[in-house]
Order: C-alpha cells, then sequence, then structure tokens
C-alpha cells in the first residue's frame, strides 16, 4: 500500500484556486526545487486511496481478520491534528487521531466481526483535519467475512442472503438456498462474479425467487458476470417469477455461460429481454448458456424476446433442452446480430415451443403437444399423469385423468436423473424433469406392483423396447 499517494484530490483542489493568484506557476516552481519540504496549503496524505481497495479478509467465525496498515500524514510545513473515524461500527481504527509535521503516523485499520454477519461489507474510513484543503478524505475498506468449512455456503443458515454468500464464493462452491418465498433486499438482483453454483434445497416448488420489480422500482433475480473463461456453474432449481427490467432479464448473463437447470420463469418482464438475456462482451465467452429442463410461462418482453434474448455473445450463445415455453409474448427466442460479433445462435433440442418460428430438432408446438401442466394459474407446473404426480404442498402423490406428452419426451441422451419409477426409462420435459418431483410414465394401466429386473421404462414387461434404452446408454458413464 505504501509509496501510492492520492493525488486525485489536490489536483482538483489546486486547478479550483489556480486562477486566483497565480498559485499554479508559484506551486510549479516549488516543486521543481524539489526541497522535500512541503510549502502551501496543509494536505491530507494517505498510502491508501479511493482507487486501491483496502481488503480485510477472515475465514473463520468470530475471528477477526488481520489488521492493514495505513500511512497518514499532514503535510503543509506546519504541526496540524488529525483523526479519523468509520461511517459504521465494525471497522476499527487505531489510533483514531493524531498530529502531523509532515511525518507518517501508522495507523491499524481492522473488523470486528462479532458487529456484522458474514459476508461482503463495505465501510468508509474518513480523515480529517480542519486546516486541509482536501479535509476531509474518505476511502472504502471491504470486509470479507467467509465461513465456511464445507464449499456449501447456506442461505441462510451461514449467510443471511443470497449476496451475501456469493460476495466470499469461490469458484467451484456451491451456494445452497433453504425453501421459502425470498423477496428481500440481497436475495434478488443478486450479482455472481464467481463460477459458484447457486442450488435450491428442494426444488422450484419450494424455492423461489420473488422479484417485486414493476415500472416504478425494476428488479432481476440474478446477474452472472463471471467473465470468460472460468469453469462451470449452474443455477439450479428455482422458481423466478414478477422481475422487471429495462436492460436485462430476470437472469442476465454478462460474457457469463451458465447452466441453468430445474428453474420455472413466470411472470417476468423485460423491455429488451424477459426471462433469460445473454449478451456483454462478444470475445472470448467459450462456454455457451445451457437451458436444460425449465419451464417458461407468461413472460412477456415488448422489444425483445421473452424466453431467450441473445445480443453479441458471440460464439454458440445457448442451448435449450428438455424445456417447455408456453403462454409467452412472441418472439420466445431472438439473437441480434452486434458489430464485430456476428450474429449469436440459438440451439433449441426437445422442447415445446409455442409457435413455429424457432422449430429445430425434435421440437413440439404447444398447439399439437399440450404440455397439461397440473394448474398453470397456481403456478403448479408438474405435468399431468396418470400413473402419478406429486402433490409438493401435501407431500404426496395424486393421479390424473390424462398423461402429458411431455412425460418421457426429452432428450433420450440427457439422464433420468432421480425420477421415480416408473420412468419410461427416459426424462421428462419441464422443470421438474430428472428430480424426484417428475410425473411417472403411463402404459395403459396401473404401475406394476414389483420391478422386475431388465423392465427398464417400468411398463411391467422386458422387451425390445427396455433394450432400446439399454443399448443408447451403453457405456454411458455419470460416475461424479
Ligand atoms: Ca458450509
Ligand atoms: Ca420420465
Ligand atoms: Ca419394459
Amino acid at each position: 500500500m505504501a509509496g501510492d499517494y492520492d493525488a486525485s484530490t489536490r489536483t482538483a483542489k489546486r486547478t479550483a484556486t489556480a486562477g486566483v493568484i497565480g498559485w499554479g506557476l508559484a506551486m510549479v516552481v516549488l516543486w521543481s526545487v524539489g526541497a522535500g519540504v512541503a510549502f502551501g496549503d496543509p494536505e491530507i496524505r494517505l498510502s491508501l486511496s479511493q482507487y486501491q481497495r483496502a481488503q480485510l479478509v477472515t475465514t473463520e467465525l468470530g475471528v477477526n481478520p488481520a489488521t492493514i496498515l495505513v500511512n497518514v500524514a499532514v503535510m503543509g510545513g506546519g504541526t496540524y491534528a488529525w483523526s479519523a473515524r468509520a461511517e459504521c461500527d465494525w471497522l476499527t481504527i487505531d489510533p483514531n487521531s493524531g498530529t502531523s509535521s509532515g511525518n507518517f503516523n501508522l495507523v491499524h485499520i481492522g473488523a470486528d466481526v462479532s458487529k456484522v454477519q458474514p459476508g461482503g461489507h463495505v465501510c468508509n474510513l474518513v480523515y480529517e483535519c480542519e486546516e486541509a484543503i482536501n479535509n476531509p478524505v474518505v476511502v472504502p475498506v471491504y470486509l470479507y467475512y467467509r465461513y465456511d468449512a464445507d464449499g456449501v455456503l447456506s442461505v441462510p443458515g451461514e449467510y443471511p442472503t443470497i449476496q451475501a454468500a456469493a460476495d466470499t464464493a469461490r469458484n467451484g462452491d456451491v451456494i445452497l438456498v433453504a425453501d421459502g418465498v425470498h423477496a428481500s433486499e440481497g436475495n434478488r438482483d443478486v450479482v455472481l462474479r464467481t463460477a459458484t453454483t447457486l442450488r435450491s434445497q428442494s426444488g422450484p416448488s419450494r424455492c423461489i425467487i420473488e422479484c417485486q420489480g414493476d415500472e416504478e422500482t425494476t428488479h432481476q433475480a440474478f446477474i452472472c458476470q463471471v467473465g470468460a473463461g472460468s469453469q462451470e456453474y449452474a443455477i439450479e432449481g428455482f422458481t423466478i417469477r414478477n422481475a422487471f427490467s429495462i436492460s436485462g432479464g430476470a437472469i442476465t448473463c454478462l460474457a457469463s455461460g451458465p447452466s441453468i437447470r430445474n428453474c420455472i420463469f413466470v411472470n417476468n418482464y423485460g423491455l429488451n429481454g424477459a426471462a433469460i438475456k445473454g449478451g456483454g462482451a462478444c470475445a472470448g465467452v467459450e462456454v455457451p448458456i445451457q437451458i436444460t429442463n425449465c419451464t417458461f410461462y407468461g413472460n412477456y418482453s415488448e422489444a425483445g424476446a421473452s424466453v431467450v434474448n441473445m445480443e453479441g455473445h458471440g460464439y454458440d450463445a445457448a442451448m435449450l433442452r428438455n424445456c417447455i415455453m408456453k403462454g409467452n409474448s412472441e418472439p420466445q427466442l431472438r439473437t441480434w446480430p452486434v458489430a464485430k460479433c456476428g450474429i449469436p445462435t440459438i440451439d433449441v433440442r426437445y422442447s415445446v415451443l409455442q409457435s413455429d418460428w424457432w422449430m429445430g430438432e425434435n421440437n413440439r408446438l404447444v398447439a399439437d403437444c399440450e404440455p397439461l401442466f397440473a394448474d398453470e394459474g397456481a403456478g403448479d407446473f408438474h405435468l399431468k399423469s396418470q400413473a402419478g404426480r406429486w402433490l409438493s404442498d401435501e407431500g404426496r402423490w395424486t393421479t390424473d385423468e390424462a398423461t402429458s406428452p411431455c412425460v418421457d419426451a426429452g432428450d433420450p441422451g440427457s439422464p433420468v436423473g432421480r425420477e421415480p419409477f416408473p420412468n419410461g426409462g427416459r426424462v421428462n420435459m419441464g422443470a421438474y424433469g430428472g428430480t424426484a418431483e417428475a410425473s411417472k410414465s403411463y402404459f395403459g394401466g396401473p404401475p406394476c406392483e414389483t420391478i422386475v429386473a431388465g423392465d427398464i421404462n417400468g411398463d411391467c414387461r422386458v422387451d425390445f423396447a427396455d433394450f432400446c434404452i439399454l443399448v443408447q446408454q451403453w457405456c454411458v458413464d455419470n460416475t461424479p
């Protein structure tokens, strides 16, 4: 820190007074003499500037971080008293006053973590000297209070908010979010700067990011600023609703390609892209945004796309698999050419769309493939099934009079995951596909009472259909 003194305020003040008495010219002469003795107006000097991040870091619960040292002096040819104070209660300053005749005083800056919760914090440190022309000098001090032993940052168990966890997370960490409707500051407009997987505790029916955005106060859910070349990371198992944004979407990916899995996007609004928006720098993004088993319902964009809007993302921009889109404004998908970046691509497979504007491989239309949600008006996007549908509120299975065509209609190459038996040996489309809440496969009768070895799809027979699944998955190894 030492050796780099804050010259910015000095320059500004000098410019302001230079015209009055030719002070500027006089100073040039004095400085060029280089006598090493300070003349003129007294001035606070620090070995720290607002352009250097003063960081305090601790990784254990209740343990204060090591202090950092800051030199403070008052230059000006006399002896002056200075004092320092914090604009918060956790920042400690020792000593917090002194006198300087141009000599530097050493000050220890620290944090009392008993006054804060784990997470990221910032506090202004204010140095004052009444006679100084640059009084007061204010510098921000950052505190990273990371408490974690296992790489899983629990919200709110260990960190009060998702943002607090994200502020101290490292690449490869998991932020685990407890069930509930998360509507408060710190749980929306969350900026992710590290390749950290954000996961709900028990899926999208129980973990809701309620953005509560409107024209007056815009809010998004997550803004990914992880950067190019970062390792893989994911956003998994959330319902994200009621975002309202002008330039972004419910999830905005700035030069950043997360995997977005098992999420439900409901009633999000964005002027230039509603649910997911990709964009930012066009170079160096080698990882596309991978959107797998997501459900999009009732999202609306005026000038962009309601589901995925890509701008200048370079490379293969977005890949959708096993998704269901219904009741969104047109267009649902859109790419925008950007100078120098070319036109980004969106690749959609094994998904249900509501118009044929973007029909690709193995996609189907809502018109001939009505997804049969349990109760879309009430926000229940489990698929109807005669063999079994999970009732999240009651914690039990029920059956319907019809079975959704989205059951067992996902990519045969996608893992079936934790889908309960009978699962058809094939993943379902939509947000519950591949999870323990996936609707069961119906084969014209009640599920068989005993599981027969070799009956992969669960239709109670061992036949060629099972053999086909076996062949398709032959030698696939999903060992973590
Ligand atoms: Ca932990
Ligand atoms: Ca299935
Ligand atoms: Ca079978």
